[in-house]
């Protein structure tokens, strides 16, 4: 809440007022010159189908303005499956690239100078063998380690709160990413270790203060694993880099990024840091996707644009742009572009870059700053009361905090009182001019990762493979030995990230998280309104007919971990009196029909956010049709471009939800889809919902 102006009252006496910028503790941003000596870099987030695509995409953001490249993994590469794995097949190429081995590394920058260019890889679970196919390709390529320049994302704890793309149980997964910054800090010297992420806890729900608290409490963690190695801080701290997500709140943002900088320095001091290096915060930011709307998406080039000049006011080093377009599928060339030139305008055409930090000074942002640090102080201080950070992960709280946020947001908007413009308020009847969106055939893309990794496997000398792996599985049973040191052996004899994984896997677990979901919440913010009311009286009645409440089973297919959509709507249908049980992430089909054949279910909802909902929703039917299930009413949420509506409606569909539909619209429709079901109507091809309707 701000107050409606702010005095010279509200900033007496602040501890971290009089630094310069590029002074401890760096409120002010973590360079003197800042954008005037070299303005944040344009790195924009890019990666699908296969590494030639990418590659080309890559080239086409260095010629049109970008800065940095920073790459995008599908989600068969994040989890560590080999493209032709049978798991993995509706998802190559879909969400990023597909990199199997470092012959692909090699041709996804063919042509760019890796002494030149510095590489952002998102990379988290399948960091090993990523960082080494990486390392092993510019070996190749001739590129001294000490000229590689970049940051591997390697934060995993936010991966078991979040985004989901974790591989390992969190132990062996915290010596995995120390094993990677203590190998980097020796051997790369100029590559950042970690990027430790605040925006998926933002994209997940949490407020500003939520995001950097979490943040912080997981950078704590990984300065205590460092710190137990002997490893200086004075020597790798300046390679931990930070990523935030910048919204629509836009003061509070810019509070935020400011915020960060004075609590890091004030940690690493605290720890004994000498040098300035170390306790100067670097980050990247990236504008958030989920402030992003389907409908009428032009209007998202105001909104990026808006959050990209919170992050620059912020001081950030590097920053992502959304395209558009994300809310219906990834970036196209065009939509890029136009990403692109957000930033390249902000830098070139408006003189922002010429003063450093222009809110220092402001009674009200160095007031907000320090409220934001007293807040991210006090959730510090109650993650410390719980033993930490992964007693608070594993006791529920986390999720508990991000799940309430984002259920109080939801209904904010359900109920109006937080404006969206073009969904719930001055909803447009026009038509909006249909743009050209990017399709990645994911069935040619597979086809030709198999071919290529059977091709590998045949030119390869196939026992100095065997050897390689046999070590890096020894290495996974004796910590101490330094698992990318291994990883790099395995992957420059041509083993496969698969395989790297598999070898890890024979003596580190697979973690397998459980689905939760907050109860009661969403529904005491929406007592008060009509609409609401009366979805739970329709359930009721409904229940009443039936002798039993309408019940669902949602379930996410696939290896899309995006689960906040699934949550809200768990909860909200949960709290209008249907019974709802959740599968767990990743489910397949047959995990599918048998969770249907355990209990009674009225409707299935499949949500699915990665783009492959075609082959997934054709592989689920096949399977309820050979098991008999096939009468059941099946819904689908997610990222669905309307050219699709009329496969899954041939498909069974019988309703398709796009992101941000209100949750009274989502039961109400299922609600008349199972009561045309008794009724034996024939059909109950409802047509794509959104909010707007
Ligand atoms: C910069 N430099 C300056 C300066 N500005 N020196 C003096 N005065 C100034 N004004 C120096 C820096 O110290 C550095 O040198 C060099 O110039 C490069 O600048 P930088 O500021 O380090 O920029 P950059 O190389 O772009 O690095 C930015 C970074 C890095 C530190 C934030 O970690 C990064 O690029 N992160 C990107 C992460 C990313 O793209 N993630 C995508 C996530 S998407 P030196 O010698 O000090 O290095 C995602 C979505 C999903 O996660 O879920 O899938
Ligand atoms: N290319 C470009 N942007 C992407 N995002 C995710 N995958 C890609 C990709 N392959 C963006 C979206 C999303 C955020 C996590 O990153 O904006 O919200």
């Amino acid at each position: 809440m701000h107050k409606p102006y702010y005095t010279q009252d509200d900033i007496d006496g602040l501890a971290h007022l009089g630094s310069c910028p590029g002074e401890s503790p760096f409120v002010r941003g973590p360079f003197e010159s800042m954008y005037r000596q070299k303005p944040w870099t344009i790195r924009q987030y890019t990666g699908f189908a296969g590494a030639d695509a990418s590659n080309a995409a890559f080239k086409r953001t260095l010629a049109e303005g970008g800065q940095g490249l920073s790459v995008a993994f599908d989600l068969a590469t994040h989890l560590g499956f080999d493209s032709d794995h049978p798991t993995a097949q509706a998802d190559v190429g879909r969400t990023g690239v597909a990199i199997d081995s470092v012959e692909d590394m090699k041709r996804l920058f063919d042509g760019i100078d890796l002494s030149q260019v510095s590489v952002s890889m998102t990379m988290n679970g399948a960091v090993l063998p990523i960082m080494a196919a990486f390392i092993v390709a510019a070996e190749e390529r001739g590129v001294a380690r000490h000229q590689l320049r970049g940051t591997i994302q390697n934060d995993i704890l936010k991966e078991f709160m979040v985004r989901n793309t974790y591989i390992f149980e969190p132990e062996p997964s915290m010596r995995i990413c120390t094993d990677v910054v203590e190998y980097l800090s020796h051997e790369l010297p100029n590559f950042n270790s970690m990027s430790i992420s605040g925006y998926h806890f933002q994209e997940a729900g949490a407020d500003p203060a939520l995001e950097l608290a979490l943040t912080l409490a997981n950078a704590r963690a990984y300065l205590d694993r460092i710190a137990a190695r002997g490893l200086d801080l004075d020597h790798f701290c300046h390679r931990l880099s930070f990523f935030f997500g910048v919204g629509m709140n836009f003061f509070n943002e810019i509070a935020k990024l400011r915020a960060a900088r004075l609590l890091w320095s004030e940690e690493v001091e605290r720890r004994g840091a000498r040098s300035e290096r170390a306790k100067r915060m670097k980050m990247h930011c990236q504008t958030s996707g989920w402030s992003l709307t389907a409908q009428e998406p032009q209007n998202n080039l105001i909104r990026t644009t808006i959050e990209a000049m919170a992050g620059v006011f912020g001081g950030t080093q590097s920053l992502h742009t959304n395209a558009y377009d994300e809310a219906l599928s990834l970036p196209s060339e065009h939509s890029a572009r136009l990403a692109r030139n957000t930033q390249l305008i902000l830098q070139q055409e408006t003189g922002i870059c010429e003063v450093a930090d222009p809110w220092g000074g402001s009674y009200m942002m160095e007031s907000m700053t320090k409220a934001m640090a007293d807040r991210v102080r006090a959730y510090l201080a109650q993650i410390d009361a719980q033993g930490g950070i992964l007693q608070a992960l594993q006791s529920g709280w986390v999720s508990e905090q991000i799940q309430t946020g984002s259920l109080h947001t939801q209904s904010r908007i359900d109920t109006g009182q937080q404006a969206i413009i073009g969904v719930n308020r001055f909803v447009s009847d026009e038509p909006t001019p249909s743009a050209a969106l990017l399709k990645v055939e994911g069935s040619a893309v597979l086809n030709e990762q198999r071919t290529r990794i059977a091709h590998l496997k045949q030119s390869r000398d196939g026992a100095a493979v065997e050897q390689a792996l046999a070590r890096l599985a020894a290495g996974a049973a004796q910590p101490g030995t330094n698992l990318l040191a291994l990883t790099i052996d395995a992957i420059r004899v041509r083993a496969t990230v698969g395989e790297c994984t598999q070898a890890l896997l024979g003596h580190m677990r697979r973690y397998h998280a459980d689905s939760r979901f907050l109860r009661g919440l969403y529904a005491a913010d929406r007592r008060q309104d009509t609409a609401w009311r009366r979805l739970e009286r329709q359930v009721k009645t409904f229940g009443e007919g039936e002798g039993h409440a309408p019940a669902i089973l949602l379930v996410k297919l696939g290896l899309d971990g995006h689960d906040r959509g699934i949550q809200v709507v768990a909860s909200g249908l949960k709290d209008a009196g249907f019974e709802v049980d959740m599968g767990p992430l990743f489910s397949t089909p047959e995990q599918v029909c048998k969770m249907l054949k355990f209990r009674h279910y009225d409707a299935l909802g499949v949500s699915i956010l990665s783009g492959a909902h075609l082959p997934l929703i054709e592989q689920l039917v096949g399977a309820l049709r050979e098991n008999r299930l096939d009468a059941i009413p099946l819904f689908v949420g997610g990222i669905i471009p309307e050219t699709d509506t009329a496969a899954l409606q041939d498909l069974g569909v019988s309703l398709i939800f796009s992101p941000g539909t209100r949750m009274e619209v989502i039961g109400e429709s299922i609600l008349n889809a199972l009561a045309a079901v008794r009724c034996h109507c024939a059909e109950v091809r409802a047509p794509y919902i959104s909010s707007d309707r």
